[in-house]
């Protein structure tokens, strides 16, 4: 199995900004890359990873998601003064063109598809790329909320092609909705494309209704798209480890993913003046050591929005760390996601149960063979538990007589490394089988992530047994809370 970080960064993508007055760009700067990198030089997680090298996206490339009269739109900005360029940026929302944006949203793409090639060919195992002009908002025929070119919808659309892809994940934690990736993907069942954002009832940018949870896919691509609207700002480490928990992830062990992409933005952390929140950076290492279990750790991280320089630089930071496998850092505050998340998450999970079985069997809908109830419990009941106690120390004992298989252990190994500063303790039996040694010893020591082959989805009694001990422990442990109902009646 591949090993290394990719860490993919040009200075040349900071060669553009803002020329005019415009309150509403003036926070997209090329310090955002800037800090970002001296912040990893800074931590010498520079020198851990491998530089592979920037390229400029090929038009080819770019025209897997774009027209190409808007390409030579775009291209045609090269060469304008400022009042040309300030007249195309008013045809757009949110954007601003500067004669070196389309040099830089070549070199965003080529970014993108220089880490999907390097993870894909098994050069590394994972890696970042550092870019600006971010991507997630741009369509087919426009540029939006500062992105030109969708650096990660022409990632997921290359690797589909060259790598012959039947499953990728998009995940997007940027603070605003990424609608362009969902336009691109909604009639898509290959690509399962799931975003969190504030939302406030439609109240926040970009103001659609389409950005809300029953916004599920169209056609064959119902239930590949994962929306949790934030109806208030503030959301923190808790909100967002639950929905990791109770939406994302059993959604995700499910859909068996192929490679993971990640809309990578940092305004949905702490400190950010468009995102409001309250997720500290070590929440990214958090989210990100869940989603290296996925896809046999292949996760291509992608710089999109993250405006507070010091909150978005430690951020990365983090993401960084993470994906070179070091300990995780413990994550701080009480871990009791609030009503407004409950309630989001709660939706979310109604909208999807039709497309998913892992949220299907806590209705009444009968199931019949036997099943794997591992990822229920795990998910739905051991890591909700686990990061409401914050151990300081994790003990994993494997006895006789279980009914966990090798894989199973591998993976639970694998999970609880994201607690106690991954200080974790692994008791055997002596006399086990040397092929559930050897695994665990991989499993934390990181040389390989258990790789589960298809989905076996759990019976609905023990789905029905797991929500009947989540209903009775939430008032104690509340990262197990995901329906508002039961929250209340818990209070009671
Ligand atoms: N007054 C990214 O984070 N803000 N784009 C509009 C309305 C636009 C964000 C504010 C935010 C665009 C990649
Ligand atoms: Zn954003």
């Amino acid at each position: 199995m591949a090993s290394g970080t990719a860490l993919i960064y040009d200075d040349e993508m900071t060669s553009y900004k803002l020329l005019w007055d415009d309150p509403e760009c003036d926070i997209e700067v090329p310090e955002r890359l800037l800090s970002s990198y001296e912040q990893l030089k800074h931590y010498h997680l520079v020198e851990r990873c491998i530089h592979v090298p920037v390229r400029e996206g090929t038009e080819e490339e770019i025209m897997l998601v774009h027209s190409s009269e808007y390409l030579e739109v775009v291209k045609s900005t090269q060469t304008m003064n400022e009042e040309e360029l300030q007249r195309v940026s008013e045809n757009y929302d949110a954007v601003y063109f500067h004669p070196n944006t389309y040099r830089c949203a070549k070199l965003a793409v080529g970014a993108t598809l220089q880490l999907v090639d390097s993870v894909m060919s098994g050069k590394v195992r994972n890696g970042m790329a550092l870019v600006r002009p971010p991507g997630h908002h741009s369509q087919r025929n426009a540029a939006n909320g500062f992105c030109v070119f969708n650096n990660v919808a022409i990632a997921a659309q290359y690797a589909k092609r060259r790598y012959g892809l039947q499953r990728i994940l998009i995940v997007d934690w940027d603070v605003h909705h990424g609608q362009g990736i969902q336009y691109v993907f909604e009639e898509d069942p290959s690509v399962l494309y799931y975003s969190w954002h504030r939302y406030e009832h439609q109240q926040f940018w970009p103001l659609l209704r389409e950005s809300d949870y029953d916004a599920v896919g169209q056609g064959k691509g119902k239930g590949f798209n994962l929306n949790v609207p934030w109806n208030k700002v503030g959301m923190g480490n808790s909100d967002y480890l639950a929905a990791f928990f109770h939406v994302l992830l059993p959604v995700a062990f499910e859909f068996v993913p192929e490679l993971i992409l990640v809309s990578s933005g940092y305004d949905s952390g702490i400190g950010d003046p468009e995102g409001q929140m309250n997720a500290t950076p070590e929440c990214f290492a958090h989210l990100t050591h869940f989603l290296m279990q996925l896809a046999n750790g292949r996760l291509c991280a992608v710089l999109e929005g993250g405006y507070h320089l010091k909150s978005l630089s430690e951020s990365v930071c983090m993401t960084v760390k993470t994906l070179l496998r070091d300990p995780l850092p413990q994550i701080s505050g009480e871990m009791a996601p609030c009503l407004s998340a409950i309630e989001s998450i709660q939706n979310v999970r109604g909208a999807h149960k039709p497309y998913w079985k892992c949220l299907m069997y806590e209705g009444n809908c009968s199931s019949d063979a036997e099943r794997n109830n591992f990822f229920c419990a795990v998910l739905g009941f051991i890591l909700p538990v686990a990061y409401s106690y914050q151990p300081d120390l994790v003990i994993i004992v494997i006895g006789p007589n279980r009914s966990l298989g090798v894989n199973g252990i591998s993976l639970l190994t694998c999970l609880l490394q994201g607690l106690a500063e991954s200080q974790i303790l692994v008791v055997i039996q002596v006399r086990s089988e040397i092929k559930l040694v050897q695994s665990v010893a991989k499993a934390l020591s990181g040389v390989s992530t258990p790789d589960f082959g298809a989905y076996a989805p759990a019976s609905q009694e023990n789905v029905l047994e797991i929500k009947r001990l989540r209903d009775q422990l939430q008032q104690e442990w509340k990262m197990l809370r995901c329906s508002a109902h039961n929250h209340l009646q818990s209070k009671m």
